[in-house]
């Protein structure tokens, strides 16, 4: 099989790479490690940037969002004992974001991948990018038992945290940059009405929560936990009564409770590989960096990237032009750290840290007061929680 950019990961990444390279008039298949059901069957991101959702809408895949997701025109921080409102819209000059799943993008991404009969590869085994560092790459996989072959010009590797593509690249050519953070996040989804009509950031003394939504009528949640702590070891009840604790009394009245549909912990961490290209080899989303998800980037980011490399590969194929290939790394990467630093922040301003003095919860206590009471403060969050503009 020959194709002219080989793309390793069907998440939202790599689907959405396949689509606007599809509406480019560039040929594309998709090897993946997992069944489509696998992938759908993940439960994460909720917060789309406005760029996210141009670029679904430059994919062709933005029917469902613009009619079932939910425009927010703001956010609400919860400190001591109280709640404030961030006016994301009256700050931004009207920005906003969309409050809609990564399970419902990817499902609107596949279907739209499949009514143009593009091919996509679920279930391979022992997938392997070869060649990148020549002009003949090839990704290696098998599937039933048998070894397949994928000549192509370039290689997007888009397979996520764990995939093959950053491990496959000569450990001398790449550096990388990490920051583990000393808590998870146990999340519950379920089909109860959302506790507030915005999403609410709760930072209080028995740590971090998070209240948020995927539609009227279904309702995610999140609580910061230890890195000891084992989903099993959560009954919806004991999710219910903690999230209780977190809440001011009049979110706290208003909570509806029911069965958790999913239930699952997610450690925090923030991580950037440098550079993002290696020869014909290229790395998008979670497969470059990871950002701890209190800022909401990290499917934003996945999209960033991709938006760039279809451009990218747009402007080579039809111009014969390499600028935009070549300065692809750096153009992801000034976007990136901004996120990156955004998410970082936004995690230590919220999280109860478990070797924090006195000192360090004054000062978290001072700057979040800041944040609500300074426009400058409220201005600074609200531009990056709606998204920096490309560049
Ligand atoms: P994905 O979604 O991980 O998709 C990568 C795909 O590649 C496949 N794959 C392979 N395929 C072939 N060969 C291999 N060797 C392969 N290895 C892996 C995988 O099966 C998968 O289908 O990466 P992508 O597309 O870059 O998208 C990024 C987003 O998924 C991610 O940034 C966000 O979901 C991060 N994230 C969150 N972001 C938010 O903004 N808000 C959140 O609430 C939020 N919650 C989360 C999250 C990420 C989590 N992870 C990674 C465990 C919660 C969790 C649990
Ligand atoms: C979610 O709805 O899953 C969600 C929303 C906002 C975040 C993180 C996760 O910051």
């Amino acid at each position: 099989m020959r194709t002219q950019v080989a793309i390793i990961g069907a998440g939202p990444a790599g689907l959405l790479l396949g689509q606007l390279l599809y509406r480019a008039g560039i040929d594309n298949v998709i090897i993946e490690q997992r069944s489509a059901d696998y992938v759908l069957g993940r439960i994460r991101a909720g917060v789309l940037e406005q760029v996210t959702v141009d670029l679904l809408e430059q994919a062709g895949a933005d029917a469902r969002m613009r009619a079932e997701g939910l425009p927010h025109d703001g956010i609400e921080l919860l400190f001591g004992g109280q709640r404030h409102r961030i006016d994301l819209h009256g700050l931004t000059g009207g920005k906003r974001v969309m409050v809609y799943g990564q399970t419902e993008v990817t499902r609107d991404l596949m279907e739209v991948r499949a009514a143009e009969g593009l091919t996509t590869v679920y279930e391979a085994a022992n997938v392997q990018p070869v060649g990148f560092d020549g002009d003949s790459p090839v990704v290696r996989y098998e599937k039933d038992g048998q070894v397949h072959e994928l000549q192509c010009d370039f290689i997007a590797g888009c397979d996520g945290f764990h995939g093959i593509c950053r491990a496959s690249v000569p450990q001398d050519k790449v550096r990388t940059f990490e920051k583990v953070y000393p808590f998870g996040w146990l999340g519950l989804l379920s089909d109860t009405p959302p506790v507030s009509h915005e999403l609410i950031y709760a930072q209080t003394e028995r740590g971090f929560a998070l209240c948020s939504q995927r539609s009227a009528t279904r309702s995610r949640y999140y609580l910061q936990v230890p890195l000891t702590e084992k989903v099993e070891d959560w009954s919806d009840e004991a999710f219910w009564n903690e999230l209780r604790l977190r809440l001011d009394p009049e979110a706290r009245e208003r909570l509806v409770t029911g069965p958790s549909l999913e239930k699952s912990i997610a450690p925090l961490r923030s991580f950037v590989t440098e550079p993002m290209r290696f020869g014909r080899l290229f790395l998008a989303g979670d497969a470059a960096h990871i950002v701890p998800p209190t800022g909401a980037k990290g499917l934003n980011l996945a999209a960033s990237d991709v938006g760039y490399l279809s451009s990218a590969f747009a402007q080579y194929y039809r111009d014969k032009a390499p600028e935009g290939i070549d300065g692809y790394s750096e153009q992801c990467l000034r976007r990136v750290w901004k996120a990156e630093r955004f998410s970082w922040w936004m995690t230590s301003l919220m999280h109860r840290f478990p070797d924090a003095g006195g000192f360090d919860t004054k000062v978290q206590e001072a700057e979040l007061d800041y944040i609500v009471n300074s426009r400058a403060g409220s201005t600074s969050l609200a531009e990056n929680y709606v998204g920096l503009p490309l560049v």
